[in-house]
């Protein structure tokens, strides 16, 4: 299909695009093949406004769920503690086995003027999580500051969802760790291109059994089979959405600054 448009898939690099149409994007890369798409974040508000000073001034104190590491990567610890002490670990750590990685999947959607900052992205306007009820709807805006160094597991996402990464600062090697220290947003994804896999994902967790779904599913289309299978999600997995929800909240408000 890359060669059909006259591209050559390269293993080097990941390839660089602007101008993209969303048929070309999900045709190509949704779900496949990844890509950098250069024309969308140097338009949002995030993008020119948010630095360290920035931070530092107005959410300083409020707590950040961050993971400090001396040492190994798997020796990590998570840790939450206010965002003014994480500025300072950052500046303090250059050496490769002493890092801090903020990754809150919170912060953002406790800030909703924050959040706002965060500009529009036609790619991912048709996300069928919304589609999800909000008890057990990814939250879609996971703030990550990796001081250098920084790295995550390699891992598969919950849901199997195509983690969209935002890089508004700074450098992010994939398959690899940060040279430089980076700021980005993570949106989960869930297109026509990967729902299928999504659903499967809650199936194989127990939380619905496939005998549940009618004949005609097969035929229908993917905003139809996503909104028909909403609908048949028990109450009890809804209920334990929720309640994870608000023990993560819980953990966070309840550290002593
Ligand atoms: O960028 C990372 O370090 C991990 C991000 C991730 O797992 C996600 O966006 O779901």
């Amino acid at each position: 299909m890359l060669r059909h448009y006259g591209y050559s898939e390269s293993m080097g690099s990941v390839e660089k695009r602007s101008l993209l149409s969303l048929s070309e994007f999900r045709e190509l890369y949704d779900a496949k093949w990844p890509v950098i798409v250069t024309d969308i974040i140097p338009f949002w508000e995030a993008y020119r406004t948010w630095n360290k000073e920035f931070f530092l001034t107005h959410y300083g104190s409020q707590n950040v769920l961050m993971r400090t590491v001396k040492g190994r990567l798997n020796e990590s610890v998570a840790q939450v503690k206010p965002l003014s002490d994480f500025v300072r670990l950052l500046d303090q750590t250059t050496d490769p086995t002493s890092w801090v990685y903020l990754e809150d999947e919170l912060f953002l959607i406790q800030n909703p003027r924050l959040r706002a900052f965060v500009g529009s992205n036609y790619l991912l306007d048709e996300n069928m999580f919304s589609l999800f009820p909000p008890e057990i709807r990814p939250w879609d805006s996971m703030l990550l500051w990796g001081g250098q160094h920084s790295r995550s597991f390699l891992h598969m996402d919950p849901y199997n969802w195509t983690a969209v990464n935002a890089v508004l600062w700074g450098a992010k090697h994939w398959k690899a760790y940060n040279i430089n220290e980076c700021l980005s947003v993570s949106m989960q994804l869930m297109s026509p291109s990967n729902h299928l896999a999504v659903l499967e994902e809650i199936v194989k967790g127990g939380n619905l059994h496939r005998d549940k779904l009618p004949p005609l599913f097969d035929s229908m289309g993917p905003v139809e089979q996503v909104k028909l299978f909403m609908s048949l999600i028990p109450k009890e997995t809804l209920q334990s959405g929720e309640d994870t929800t608000k023990k993560v909240l819980k953990q966070k408000a309840d550290v002593i600054v």
